[in-house]
């Protein structure tokens, strides 16, 4: 009997420890960061000396992608944990709906009991709302509308930092410090946003990270970089402003690269501030940390810079995640899984045991963590619904393979399928869709297409402009046929990404 009674007290006790130590979640969000732009994942120039360590403490991951590559759109696919014709928010699409950020992970955390903070650039607004209304949405919020500025002393919200941190990546990870500190105090547990504005353009790194590589005059190239490496993709990838802008990263590669590893730099130094802030406070063993970027970057890759396309450099970002309470075994570790923005929220939702929304399309990212071999997927869309509709496409991705369906036909081009060997050939230089000894993956990889194309079909969010696309990605309606539709909404999604509001849907 006592030793039934021992058992239910130590049960009891058990159950009230677990409860009491939902870990903290701190997600640090660099904003235009390509995959190789960090020296765990094999660049030996960049200096990102506390990212790699990160890597060493948690688990790195190969194939992150950004199922829309473009800042507004992928940081509401983290938020929301949904593809962008489900949350609707993009440039050119319109804001994010009051409903659907009420199903967003910061939402939900908060009314399940963390306390919740956010700095930097957040890139979205709630539909028909002040941006001031974050202040609302969060314990402590120091985030900024549109793009942000560098310069620590133009973000009001954390503009008080400015004189020690004159550069806003030191500033976040001053306030980050900060933060930790008071969510400590508050006695809950807590989910931290760290939405760096670096290395997004304008390129103006923080002066103590550029001198860090003052002396390196040439930089190492991509391996499929110049436009000379474009001439066998898709003319339609050629239409964008990837191939029409940017020019510096052809033309002035060094000066250009420089400046962007040196931003990552400084990102890197507030993530180290930050790691520090959590030893000091004694809360680092129960602290999850989440690194990731909005979308990957083309640094001259085929000669294009900028983002969107769905070409690995401009999909992918760098994803670490470290769980304290993981065995020591697993630090280190490296997953092949493909994983997305969308498995944010997914993965966020079962780190704190807080209920996710039914039908989220990201999956929870946790069994990666103890076993990083396993898979999540067999296959994730990859979605360009902005720009010019000539650059518009779909793609499907697995472990081994790409495929992308290009399907414009405007100013006398031809609709494109595009297969890569990912696996053979990473940099993707060798379209093999015409090969036939690919003939069964290809059908394959289309099937798998038009299963996404048909969920666009049935499950996009109504009035924010997604009505053509379940047709327009189409593989068998003729062009002839797409012309029009193509024609009504092409106008109202060519609008820039400067970071101006929208206009909204007409
Ligand atoms: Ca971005």
């Amino acid at each position: 009997m006592f030793r039934l009674k021992s058992l239910l007290l130590i049960l009891a006790i058990g159950s009230g420890a677990m409860a009491a130590e939902r870990p903290n979640i701190v997600f640090l969000f660099s904003d235009d960061q390509t995959i190789g732009a960090m020296g765990c994942y094999g660049n030996k120039e960049i200096i990102t000396p506390n990212l790699d360590q990160l890597a060493r403490d948690g688990v790195r991951f190969l194939n992150h992608y950004n199922t829309t590559s473009i800042c507004m759109a992928s940081r509401a696919c983290v938020m929301t944990g949904l593809y962008e014709y489900r949350h609707g928010c993009n440039f050119g699409h319109g804001d994010l709906e009051r409903r659907i950020f009420e199903a967003s992970y910061t939402a939900r955390l908060r009314k399940a009991g963390y306390f919740t903070g956010f700095v930097g650039k957040i890139g979205f607004e709630i539909q028909d709302e002040d941006f001031d209304v974050f202040d609302q949405e969060f314990d402590v919020f120091a985030g900024g509308p549109s793009q942000t500025s560098y310069n620590t002393a133009k973000n009001k919200r954390y503009a008080r930092y400015a004189e020690q941190y004159p550069h806003a990546s030191r500033a976040c990870g001053a306030w980050g410090q900060d933060f930790i500190k008071t969510a400590k105090a508050s006695g809950k547990p807590f989910c931290m946003s760290v939405s760096f504005k670096a290395p997004h353009m304008p390129f103006t790194p923080d002066p103590i990270d550029l001198k860090l590589y003052e002396s390196v005059k040439i930089f190492k190239r991509p391996a499929n970089f110049g436009v000379d490496n474009a001439a066998h993709l898709s003319p339609q990838s050629q239409t964008g402003r990837q191939a029409k802008i940017y020019r510096d990263w052809v033309n002035n590669y060094d000066e250009t690269v420089r400046k962007y590893y040196a931003l990552i730099t400084g990102v890197d130094a507030a993530v180290g501030m930050i790691r520090e802030g959590l030893e000091r406070e004694g809360v680092a063993e129960n602290t999850v940390i989440i690194f990731t970027s909005d979308n990957g970057y083309n640094s001259g890759s085929h000669g294009f810079g900028g983002k969107v396309l769905p070409y690995e450099e401009g999909s992918k970002s760098p994803l670490i995640i470290y769980d304290p309470r993981q065995p020591e075994t697993q630090a280190g570790l490296v997953s092949e899984a493909v994983t997305a923005n969308v498995d944010m929220a997914a993965t966020i939702f079962a780190l704190s045991g807080v209920a996710a929304p039914e039908e989220l399309d990201g999956k929870d990212l946790l069994p990666l963590l103890s076993n990083p071999s396993a898979r999540v997927r067999d296959a994730l869309p990859l979605f360009n619904f902005w720009g010019p509709a000539s650059c518009q496409s779909m793609a499907i991705v697995t472990p081994e393979w790409k495929y992308i369906h290009w399907y414009s036909e405007d100013k006398g081009m031809k609709t494109t399928d595009e297969l890569f060997h990912l696996a053979k050939d990473r940099i993707e230089m060798k379209n093999v869709a015409g090969n036939p000894e690919n003939a069964d993956v290809l059908a394959k990889m289309q099937k798998a297409y038009d299963v996404e194309l048909a969920a666009i079909s049935s499950s996009f969010v109504p009035n924010h402009n997604y009505d053509a696309f379940g047709k327009v990605f189409g593989r068998s309606l003729l062009w002839d046929a797409k012309k029009d539709l193509v024609k009504a909404y092409s106008g109202r999604v060519q609008k820039d990404s400067s970071g101006k509001k929208p206009k909204k849907d007409k």
